[in-house]
């Protein structure tokens, strides 16, 4: 297989999502870290605009969100299978679940007073006003507010008691082996258990903390460090792509080489204007040219993304 760039910073909970995935495929994989504010220089000619954290390149195809970085893993690397035969809706509810409220709930969370005491020794009160400022931007535009508070308060702990529940009964969330759904939700309390001001707070759900550990055990698979501009000349020197799908939605009116713009749509939403390439089910896949290192392809998933340019 070619090899697996992931573009990443340590602290970012959705990363944290993909390296526990390479870690349960037992892959290999180079590890590029991005800045955790903007700007990224070495990322964006890659992704074109897409500014979100974290990004999967192999060769010269870019996979941007990791609702689809995740399935093209476990397409790649098909055992243990992050999505077992019958349980895609489950795996994509959940999935949803972790992006859509406990992933914004978690983050305030980690701005209550005791929070915030270890985020400022952590990373002193100069960079974190950037990262507040640089977070308020990400927000612009989109379809979702900023998370604040009183989102937390109305899902963190309710969602956090469920799963304590449902974490009772089995040892992973739909049965006996991990699916995409574990590490879907795990990241948003890895985010959570990682501050040690606020950790404390999950000691009330014994289960959810048994399940935590047996996720943590799974680790990271076999990471080796590559420099940015090391990828951006893997990316150069690629002589293949990767493969797509064979069939073709046209229920949007699109054709392969029609002019796009494809924009994440709850936050960060800086479109990637290119050609279409590809567009199915789950994927919408743009081509680019990006000085230096000539055409590039990103993929996204069709979920929580608009296109503009359909007829
Ligand atoms: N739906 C996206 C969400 C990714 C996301 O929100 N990542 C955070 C970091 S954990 C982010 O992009 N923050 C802003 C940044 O890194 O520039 C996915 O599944 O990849």
């Amino acid at each position: 297989m070619t090899s697996l760039i992931l573009h990443h910073f340590d602290a970012s909970p959705f990363s944290e999502k993909v390296r526990l995935i390479l870690g349960y495929k037992n892959l290999a994989w180079q590890s590029v870290q991005v800045p955790r504010i903007m700007p990224k220089p070495d990322l964006m000619p890659l992704t074109g605009g897409y500014r979100k954290t974290p990004v999967l390149q192999i060769g010269r195809d870019i996979y941007c969100d990791t609702r689809l970085i995740a399935r093209t893993i476990d397409r790649l690397a098909r055992e243990p299978t992050l999505l077992p035969p019958g349980q895609a809706a489950s795996v994509r509810a959940l999935e949803h679940l972790a992006d859509s409220q406990l992933f914004l709930a978690a983050v305030p969370v980690l701005f209550r007073p005791e929070g915030r005491k270890v985020l400022q020794e952590k990373l002193g009160d100069a960079y974190l006003a950037k990262f507040q400022a640089d977070r308020a931007k990400l927000f612009q535009g989109g379809s979702v507010a900023r998370p604040d508070e009183v989102f937390s308060r109305a899902n963190w702990a309710p969602a956090m008691a469920d799963l304590d529940a449902q974490l009772a009964e089995s040892a992973f969330l739909l049965g006996d082996a991990p699916t995409l759904a574990d590490f879907a939700v795990y990241h948003p309390v890895w985010y959570v258990r990682g501050n040690a001001g606020v950790a404390p707070t999950l000691d009330v759900y014994p289960h959810l903390l048994q399940w935590f550990a047996r996720m943590r055990d799974i680790g990271h698979g076999r990471p080796t460090e590559l420099a940015a501009c090391e990828a951006l000349e893997i990316a150069s020197d690629c002589q293949e792509w990767q493969s797509l799908a064979d069939t073709f939605d046209n229920s949007l009116g699109l054709s392969a080489g029609d002019a796009i713009v494809v924009s994440a749509r709850d936050y960060g939403v800086d479109g990637v204007a290119g050609e279409l390439v590809h567009l199915d089910a789950l994927s919408v896949v743009v081509a680019r040219e990006v000085e230096g290192v000539g055409p590039v392809r990103v993929h996204f998933p069709r979920v929580g993304f608009d296109i503009a340019g359909c007829a």
